[in-house]
């Protein structure tokens, strides 16, 4: 089973990890350099079973990303509230006011304006993704704005039209815009392969909180994997990811010691239910997933 990679990557991180003193100030155990492998054939995801994973949060969030948006609002309009504490936590600074986490998230929904002033997260993951910005010189030594680059749409292209390429690429690091993100890309490349009629991916992600980040980054790299596939033309092959600063929080010990006792259970799979006319078609119910009968839910604290 696949998530024993994961289990014991767990438990190598909180045993051998090395100490330190992280952004937040709450301190990690790290291992820098790591991989899981995951064989995505048959529908088989690497969805965590040793405890509840939200996969249809996860699977909203990506959505998110494919429609180029980088503002909360439609995610919160939709319950999604994984990014909600960046903006809260700027407006509470900037305006002294102490509103409530479901106050803010239910004003950014009710009120437009107040979203586009309080609800942008700057040129994250949907903004590189589909709309790359480009400059074109004018002739008189400036630069005008040029068009977008779709990256998403590239690589679709790129892997009908040559799939031998090594060049299929997704990047979200885009170093002239990281200091006006709230947050710069953790899963920021992924990279397409083909091997006879498989589609592989490598998904590379600098940082990782092993407890809550990657169950949902792995979840989503082989959801993204899923819908190029199918948009391509290609059955889904292997998924590798690799962590650079791979960490647990030292709070997250009950969480640890929890998930460790247990065992991998079932084999979740997933099916897409139609083939829409592009990748930035899907819908949430376009999603289902069978055999996924999680261990309970496991709460802890997220680091902002
Ligand atoms: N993090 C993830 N996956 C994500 C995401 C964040 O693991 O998709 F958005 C974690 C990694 C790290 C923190 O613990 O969030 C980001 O902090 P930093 O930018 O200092 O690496």
């Amino acid at each position: 089973h696949w998530e024993w990679q994961y289990l014991d990557l767990m438990r190598r991180i909180w045993d051998h990890g090395d100490e330190r003193v992280d952004r937040t100030g709450i301190g990690t155990r790290s291992i820098f350099g790591t991989q899981i492998r995951c064989d995505l054939g048959g529908g088989v995801m690497p969805l965590v079973t040793t405890k509840r994973v939200y996969w249809k949060t996860a699977t909203r969030e990506f959505l998110w990303f494919l429609s180029g948006d980088t503002n909360i609002r439609a995610l919160c309009a939709q319950g999604v509230e994984i990014w909600t504490d960046w903006p809260l936590d700027r407006y509470r600074r900037e305006t002294g006011d102490d509103i409530s986490r479901e106050g803010f998230s239910q004003r950014i929904v009710a009120d437009a304006a107040f979203a586009e002033a309080w609800g942008d997260l700057g040129p994250v993951y949907g903004k590189q993704w589909v709309d790359w910005a480009t400059y074109v010189p004018t002739g008189d030594g400036l630069f005008a704005k040029g068009p977008g680059v779709n990256q998403v749409e590239q690589v679709v292209e790129s892997l009908r039209a040559n799939p031998g390429s090594r060049r299929h690429i997704v990047e979200g690091w885009n170093v002239a815009e990281l200091d006006r993100m709230a947050l710069p890309p953790c899963h920021k490349t992924y990279q397409f392969h083909v091997a006879g009629n498989k589609l592989n991916c490598l998904l590379y992600q600098r940082s990782c909180d092993l407890a809550l980040g990657l169950p949902f980054n792995l979840w989503g790299g082989a959801l993204f994997t899923r819908m190029v596939a199918q948009q391509a033309g290609f059955e889904p092959g292997e998924l590798v990811w690799m962590g650079g600063d791979t960490h647990l929080y030292l709070n997250h010990a009950d969480l640890v010691e929890t998930q460790l006792s247990r065992h991998p259970s079932g084999t979740p799979r997933l099916e897409i239910a139609r083939r829409p006319a592009s990748i930035f078609d899907y819908a949430i119910e376009d999603f289902e997933v069978s055999g996924y009968v999680p261990q309970g839910a496991l709460k802890a604290p997220v680091a902002v």
